[in-house]
């Protein structure tokens, strides 16, 4: 139990509504999580992996209409329908309340009632944040338990802080048309019923980090984004520390883990986070970030030896899959694993690859990031890192290139906010459409995206020594639909130019668009890509950059009033700048 009154109150409000056999106050204890995890086996909600192979691995197979996030079952609840903006799907909170009070009455009869402390970020970090998940999924629980510092030391923060963000979540029938991930934002609240999927249920990740978190941030002065943090290291010993936005399944946890080509002997990359970044101006007037997670939630397919053995290595042991393929050796399997043959698929039907993958494409590990090889251990550090560099990534077949900077933090802002890719896995959905997805965050960001830019444009009078901004497109394509940059460990070389640049070491070319680094100045020893195709990942279309230009305005214009003058004046050197070289 707690002495915190609140928690004590809540948790008994719930209790009554929705009727549980049993309460179960997590510690986050071995013996707690073994207990768990024993009851999950005798249910099937568990199966064991082979113990001497991979020990403490276990497979969950979900329930097959619940394998993504559902955007479109999420809500933002805010009392006037204009704070949620046009990015997110809006109900009203009396009402949504209320058609969720309906959902959780009696829905944990016959089950356990989970109540899960939890810290986001660094246990003893100013930067950090608690809430505290109610839920009946002990598979919750026990991933909660690696994605989160969860338990006793986190009960002890919330017990001396006074507060925490309620989330309330239950599996209910899985049923799909009774699905719901309501955020209250103004309450500090999330509400979950219907889904046991890790974006929709563990509430810390997404829910909390994100939607609710970048909420927070605007009214306290800080940043909550959809980023990993990476540590780069050169052979004098020096770190820079990068922080990158890219879109769901577009290889951020690659990135986080990457190993350099063998050209860059001496150098080392150390991985602070794979996905969520929390930032906020420190006393030196530069970014300080957190990972707020503990672990990875990561996408399983394309993880392999030539993409990501540091996340191969790491969940050789103690990790949870959750929808992947079984080999004949029961040993987790997945398409892009290199090795292995599955012989049974996400279902637990015999393998045939003329009915489907062995893997869902949105199937998952999660594992804690100390299992990780490149593992930094500033992620414990209670300041944070100094982020040295902001980059944006989307997903682009054509027009933007490899590489670019931005002319000013008010640029890089327009950078982040004209970001678009192509749908993917992650979310239910068509799979392969281009959207605009500003700074990665159009699922997650809990308020207006025109109030969310005007948040980071104010960041020139709260941080004296901001990050210079890059774009980067890893995904560029031939006409033969053939990927022009080889990606993975060799975007060390993009990384390697960004760091030179902001030494001072090499200079960029101007162009409309942005600086343009001089092909010289990439190492490109070893590359197997040739110069002809490196120039046009770094040419400059002004023709087509126009007509970029003339779509960003619509979307940017579809926020409205609120869209801060900045953007389209931003937008206007941009496009006067184009009409001069084209
Ligand atoms: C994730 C996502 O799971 O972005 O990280 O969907
Ligand atoms: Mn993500």
């Amino acid at each position: 139990m707690t002495s915190n009154e609140i928690l004590k109150q809540w948790v008994k409000e719930v209790s009554e509504l929705t009727r549980p056999d049993n309460i179960h106050w997590c510690t986050g204890s071995a013996e707690e999580n073994k207990q768990l995890i024993d009851g999950m086996l005798e249910t099937g909600d568990f199966i064991e992996l082979n113990q001497d192979k991979n020990p403490n691995c276990y497979l969950h197979r979900s329930d097959p209409s619940d394998v993504a996030r559902v955007e479109h079952l999420t809500f933002i609840c805010t009392s006037e329908e204009e704070d949620a903006g046009p990015n997110n799907l809006w109900m009203d909170p009396v009402e949504a309340k209320a058609k969720m009070r309906d959902l959780y009455a009696g829905c944990m009869q016959g089950r356990t009632l989970y109540v899960i402390p939890y810290c986001m970020g660094p246990i003893d970090s100013p930067l950090s944040r608690c809430g505290v998940e109610i839920t009946d999924s002990p598979y919750v629980v026990v991933n909660m338990r690696i994605m989160t510092r969860m338990g006793s030391g986190a009960l002890a923060r919330i017990e001396h802080e006074g507060h925490f963000i309620k989330g309330l979540h239950s599996v209910g029938e899985l049923d799909p048309e009774r699905r719901f991930i309501m955020h209250f934002p103004e309450d500090l609240m999330i509400q979950s019923f219907g889904s046991g999927y890790g974006g929709n249920a563990l509430l810390g990740k997404k829910c909390h980090a994100l939607r609710i978190a970048s909420y927070q941030a605007r009214t306290e002065g800080w940043l909550a984004e959809h980023m990993l943090i990476v540590g780069i290291e050169n052979p004098q010993g020096e770190t820079h520390y990068i922080a990158g936005a890219f879109p769901s399944a577009c290889g951020k946890t690659n990135l986080a883990m990457l190993i350099p080509p063998a050209e860059y002997e001496g150098w080392k990359v150390w991985t602070v986070g794979d996905d969520i970044c929390w930032m906020q101006p420190g006393e030196d007037g530069r970014l300080w970030a957190v990972n707020p997670e503990a672990g990875f939630f990561g996408v399983a397919p394309g993880t392999g030896k030539s993409t990501n053995p540091n996340a191969l290595a790491s969940i050789e042991t103690d990790a949870i899959f959750t929808n992947v393929g079984v080999t004949a050796e029961n040993q987790p399997w997945w398409e892009g694993k290199d090795d292995g043959i599955p012989v049974t698929d996400w279902h637990g039907n015999p393998y045939d690859p003329d009915v489907g993958p062995a893997a869902h494409p949105n199937s998952r590990f999660t594992v804690s990031m100390k299992r990780c090889p490149s593992y930094s251990d500033k992620a414990e550090a209670q300041r944070g890192v100094p982020i040295s560099a902001i980059v944006f990534g989307g997903r682009r077949e054509r027009l933007v290139p490899l590489l670019m900077k931005s002319k000013s933090w008010e640029h890089g802002v327009l950078l982040g906010a004209s970001m678009a890719s192509e749908t993917t896995a992650a979310n239910i959905g068509a799979v392969g459409v281009v959207r605009r997805d500003p700074m990665a965050m159009k699922p997650f960001c809990g308020y207006n995206f025109a109030d969310y830019w005007a948040h980071w444009l104010s960041f020139t009078d709260r941080a004296s020594n901001l990050p210079p901004v890059f774009h980067v497109n890893w995904f560029r394509k031939d006409e033969d639909g053939k990927f022009m940059w080889p990606g993975f460990g060799e975007n060390m070389r993009v990384l390697e130019w960004v760091i030179n640049n902001i030494k001072g070491n090499v200079e960029s070319r101007d162009t409309a668009i942005g600086g343009m680094p001089y092909l010289d100045d990439i190492n490109t020893s070893g590359l197997d890509t040739d110069k002809q195709t490196l120039e046009a990942l770094l040419e400059v279309d002004a023709e087509a950059w126009l007509a970029e230009t003339e779509q960003i305005r619509e979307y940017l214009q579809s926020y409205g009033e609120r869209l801060p003058d900045q953007m389209l004046v931003e937008l206007d050197k941009v496009a006067e700048a184009l009409k001069e070289t084209s």
